[in-house]
């Protein structure tokens, strides 16, 4: 069965996806992916059944051991009776990438256990397409009743960054030696992680990552009611610590929801949010149609007999 070729009326996908209907909730998933205007209606009357899910964004290097965990995550929660879903996002795949194609593989183990909806999302080419397809597919599954929505991305770009902001809980995965210190983190990762995983702990150098890593958490100071970023250890190939990080995210989610921080950090990342889709939208309202009038501003540009702020100007006043 090929889900994304069903048909489904408006009704029937505001009624559906929050059973859990999960031909309904990937053909809404496409919808908005292809930025269908009757998927942001649908979205939109889904909203009120959304706020449940703990979204939890996995970041690392490729080969870090992201996939591994994840699977491994996913099952932890099932046995814990949760309702889980992956959104695997590789954003640096082409459409039909072998990293796509092996996140599919890795997570067969998981796949099997039908309770798990797996979704693959790579790069449609659409500028700040990315982050916005990727909080759409997150809303839309919060709709459907998932408890757990883990969210893997390769922590390379802003891009990257935006989407694992749309996350509660922000993993960021490491591992000993292949040059891959502390110090060749990317500051802007560093500031987004709740937990840090130090995978492939079977290796040598976890001892002294977890050191340095240590160190330099020390040398932020926070005030007393902030969260501390955590450090877990862990063999995802085996499982073994996984347990820590669930108990990790779990205090992180306790935090969130409990503490006056906690409810300014997501007050913040909702109004990061707002002004993503703020920005995506009115660009899009703004240049929807007028390709051929862009083209020719740009030609006067390029000419240098018309400057880009007289451009802009121009189009905004048309728009
Ligand atoms: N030795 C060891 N290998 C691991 C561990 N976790 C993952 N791997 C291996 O590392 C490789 C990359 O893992 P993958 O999950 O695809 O990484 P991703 O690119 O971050 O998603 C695979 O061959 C895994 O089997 C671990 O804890 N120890
Ligand atoms: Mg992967």
């Amino acid at each position: 069965m090929i889900f994304g070729l069903m048909h489904f009326t408006d009704q029937e996908l505001i009624d559906l996806v929050p059973k859990r209907d999960l031909r309904a909730v990937a053909r809404l998933i496409t919808l908005s992916e292809n930025r269908a205007a009757r998927a942001r209606t649908i979205q939109s009357k889904l909203f009120k059944n959304t706020g449940r899910a703990h979204l939890i964004g996995v970041t690392g290097a490729p080969g870090a051991g992201k996939s591994t965990l994840v699977d491994q995550l996913a099952l932890a929660w099932r046995k814990a009776g949760k309702q889980v879903a992956i959104l695997a996002v590789d954003p640096t795949s082409p459409f039909s990438g072998g990293a796509i194609l092996g996140d599919r593989i890795r997570m067969v183990k998981t796949a099997e256990d039908s309770a798990v909806f797996i979704r693959s999302m790579a790069t449609r080419g659409a500028l700040g397409g990315l982050s916005h397809a990727v909080s759409d597919a997150v809303r839309i599954l919060d709709a459907a009743g998932f408890d757990i929505i883990l969210i893997e991305t390769v922590g390379v770009g802003q891009a990257e960054v935006d989407i694992v902001k749309t996350a509660d809980t922000c993993v960021v995965v490491l591992v000993p030696g292949m040059g891959d210190s502390v110090q060749s983190i990317k500051a802007g990762i560093l500031e987004i992680a709740d937990l840090f995983v130090i995978n492939k702990s079977d290796r040598e150098g976890a001892d002294l990552l977890h050191r340095d890593l240590t160190i330099l958490l020390s040398l932020t100071e926070l005030p007393p009611e902030a969260w501390k970023p955590q450090i877990a250890r862990t063999i995802a190939t085996t499982g073994a610590g996984v347990e820590a990080i669930i108990r990790g995210a779990d205090d992180h989610r306790v935090w969130l929801q409990s503490t006056p921080m906690g409810r300014t950090k997501k007050i913040g990342l909702v109004k990061d949010g707002l002004i993503k889709l703020a920005s995506d939208l009115t660009l899009e309202r703004l240049l929807t149609g007028r390709e051929a009038e862009l083209a020719a501003l740009a030609e006067q540009c390029a000419d240098r007999t018309l400057d880009p702020y007289t451009a802009v100007e121009k189009l905004l006043l048309r728009g």
